[in-house]
């Protein structure tokens, strides 16, 4: 009998049919909406007696839905559905749906919404209001991360609403299922099933990006594949489309240039040949047939050896302008993407995106949005902002971050990006005077732009935590937060984060936020301090390689941006050198002129400086850059101390996950020390600075690591 009842316990746990603690192995995001302490629980469900949604169709199901799930996962007991008012009710309305409501919803937009504890007829109730469903279901969302977080849910008075318009992630995801930098498995989309199968992953991924604001998904790799284009492939993104459409996302899919001719044959791609502006037409309405809501277009062009409009001696914006007359009687956009740098152009690689667009400002179509990543070479632990944020005050620039950690320690560095995202907006411009914040230039305010938009390259893969580890969701979770308000700060976020997907008892979040607002930094000090940057492995960019020096396009070199030699160290992009600073507005630039002026953060971006020039703390440049190596590996060594003492608060699965990569991360921190400082060393010939241990092997033994399968390379 005994051993009849335990076979029956082991296949309910092994089907998950046991009321024993689920699987926690990512899958559910920050959705945990794991069982609440019987207090907490109570006070939930007093504020949650019943659901009175106001109105019916996709949208409000979302929404009533994603509360039952909420509520009933928090208390055990999913409120009810009611046509009636009662204490302690969550009542959803619209004026549409509510002409009387006892809240303005007017400045909220058709995303925003506004909370409010309210009275009626002598009950105590929570309003959710918004001028329409997508508006009612983020204060849903807003509503649920409160109740999640442990934050109190009387007296609320909430109204938010997103500053900018298009907040899209971009997946760099290939047709073979394939993603490009991506570190979490293949591709969530399932081109070869679709559209006939649509599993729930699908509606999973909705609501995650519902939950914090996303509003557009760009299917496919800028990299793009004229096929993405056909008849099966617009199907297929149509079937997501759908399922997409009431979580108020919207899909967009990369271009590319050549699909003319790849496709039908065309014997050109010029943009202002006729044929091929009527090619794209009849393409944008072969699509918007299939997808009515569809957003439009992404395109990289005429960069990396992708083709475009420069190929026929016609500029970026006759390119873009070609393709935004395709999708403007849809009401569609193009993102028209600024990552351009010419293999024969001899001029700084940081500067040659400017010098391209600086002077097409006001060439562009206002349906045209140009997009513009964070930094001026590619997403590098640091960057200084980009000098054209700022600088086209007559046409729109969207931000480009990368969610995904190509150089941030790919999926198993715990690097949380809150604090780069953060410090990139809120990077004064200065170009219409302080306080002009690339935060400003996104959102439109600053120049009075009406099409604004942010897009995060993606990092998310069929793994089943989504990311590839669990605190990378937290990086996701950070852009979409910061999209919907780019005001928020890195840590505040953190802390909604950390208390949704792990508890938000203080001796767990407390820890988690404090390990996770410093781990950036450590990355950018174990990996490219001061400045430095692109001294990754070739191709795959995983591990350290500042040797680098024999690829035939100069600027994939890792010593093109150090420049070390005997002398020193730096990129000398001053009136001396390149010259770079003064793409920069006038403050900037004359801060950026002088090493002393230039913050320590971006010195060798700026300056090539001797060994023992003079740090602010009095050490030499030598000396202190060793320093910063040792404290980035110090700190990783930090978090792992930190992640121990959390044991007893993390369930297994996910405490094991996190304790294996910080031992990945601790271990490849130190190589990146050793043998960062085994070259530099090699160039400086300056003896370790006192109680620096050397380099564990020699310079030889780093540079003959080969990683022929790290991911996320093709
Ligand atoms: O980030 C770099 C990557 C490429 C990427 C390219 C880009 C999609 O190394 O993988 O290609 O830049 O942003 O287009």
């Amino acid at each position: 009998m005994i051993a009849r009842l335990f076979c029956w316990i082991v296949a309910m746990v092994a089907v998950g049919l046991t009321p024993m603690a689920r699987a926690e192995d990512g899958y559910d995001l920050w959705l945990r909406y794991a069982r609440a302490d019987p207090s907490r629980s109570a006070a939930l469900s007093a504020h949650a007696t019943a659901i009175v949604a106001t109105g019916a169709g996709p949208t409000w199901a979302a929404a009533t839905g994603e509360l039952q799930r909420g509520i009933g996962g928090m208390t055990g007991a999913p409120p009810a559905l009611s046509e009636t008012i009662q204490q302690g009710a969550l009542w959803l309305a619209t004026p549409a749906s509510t002409p009387a409501l006892p809240v303005r919803t007017d400045g909220l937009g058709s995303e925003g919404y506004a909370i409010r504890s309210t009275m009626v007829d002598g009950k105590a109730v929570t309003l959710i209001a918004a001028n329409g469903d997508v508006g009612v279901l983020h204060g849903v969302y807003h509503w649920l991360r409160l109740a999640q977080s442990g934050a109190s849910l009387d007296a609320l008075d909430i109204r938010s609403a997103p500053k900018i318009g298009l907040r899209l992630l971009n997946h760099w995801d290939n047709l073979n299922g394939t993603v490009e930098r991506g570190y979490a498995g293949q591709s969530i989309w399932d081109w070869w099933r679709l559209p006939d199968w649509k599993g729930p992953r699908y509606t999973d991924y909705a609501r995650a990006n519902a939950s914090i604001g996303i509003n557009g998904t760009v299917l496919n790799n800028v990299n793009a594949k004229a096929d993405s284009l056909t008849a099966p492939y617009i199907a297929k993104a149509a079937a997501l489309a759908d399922i997409f459409r009431p979580y108020g996302i919207k899909v967009y899919l990369s271009v590319k240039w050549t699909a003319p001719m790849e496709l039908d044959g065309l014997k050109t791609a010029d943009p202002l040949d006729p044929a091929v502006a009527a090619w794209w037409k009849a393409k944008a309405d072969e699509i918007y047939k299939a997808i009515p809501d569809f957003g439009g277009f992404l395109i990289k062009a005429n960069s990396e050896g992708q083709p475009g409009p420069q190929d026929y001696n016609r500029t970026h914006a006759n390119g873009a302008n070609m393709l935004a007359a395709a999708v403007k009687p849809h009401g569609g956009i193009v993102m028209w993407r600024a990552f351009v740098y010419a293999h024969d152009n001899p001029d700084d690689r940081a500067k040659q995106a400017y010098s391209d667009f600086k002077p097409l400002d006001g060439q562009f179509a206002d349906n045209v949005i140009v997009q513009v990543k964070n930094g001026a070479i590619d997403f590098q632990p640091r960057e200084p902002f980009h000098p054209l944020f700022g600088a086209m005050p007559r046409t729109p620039l969207m931000m480009e971050f990368q969610i995904t950690k190509e150089y941030l320690g790919q999926s198993t560095h715990l690097t949380y990006l809150g604090p780069l995202f953060e410090e990139v907006l809120r990077s004064d411009t200065f170009a219409k005077g302080k306080g002009s914040t690339v935060a400003r230039v996104i959102d439109g305010s600053l120049e009075g732009h009406t099409l604004t938009g942010i897009a995060g390259v993606a990092n998310i893969g069929v793994d089943r935590d989504w990311s590839g580890s669990i605190f990378n969701q937290a990086d996701w979770y950070a852009f979409g937060r910061l999209a919907w308000d780019t005001s928020l700060s890195a840590q505040a976020i953190a802390q909604e984060w950390a208390a949704q997907t792990f508890s938000p008892d203080p001796r767990v979040v407390q820890p988690i936020v404090a390990m996770m607002m410093g781990s950036r930094e450590a990355a950018v000090d174990y990996m490219t301090p001061l400045g430095l940057a692109h001294v990754m492995g070739t191709g795959h960019h995983y591990g350290p390689a500042p040797w680098i020096a024999d690829l035939a396009r100069p600027e994939w070199n890792p010593v093109y941006y150090h420049k070390a030699n005997v002398q020193g160290i730096g990129f000398d992009r001053t009136g001396t050198g390149s010259n770079a600073i003064a793409q920069y507005a006038p403050p900037v630039a004359r801060r950026l002129a002088d090493p002393k002026t230039t913050p320590e953060r971006d010195l060798l971006w700026f300056h090539h400086l001797p060994w023992d020039y003079r740090l602010r703390s009095g050490e030499t440049l030598w000396d202190g850059l060793v320093h910063h190596y040792e404290r980035g590996v110090a700190y990783v060594a930090d978090m792992q101390k930190t992640w121990e003492g959390l044991r007893p608060y993390v369930d297994a699965e996910r405490f094991a996950e996190t304790e294996a990569f910080l031992t990945i991360q601790h271990r490849e921190a130190l190589w990146w020390r050793d043998a960062s400082i085994a070259y530099f060393q090699s160039m400086s010939k300056r003896p370790l600075p006192a109680g620096s241990a050397a380099p564990a092997h020699d310079l030889d033994w780093y540079k003959a690591q080969s990683f022929p399968y790290a991911p996320g390379h093709n």
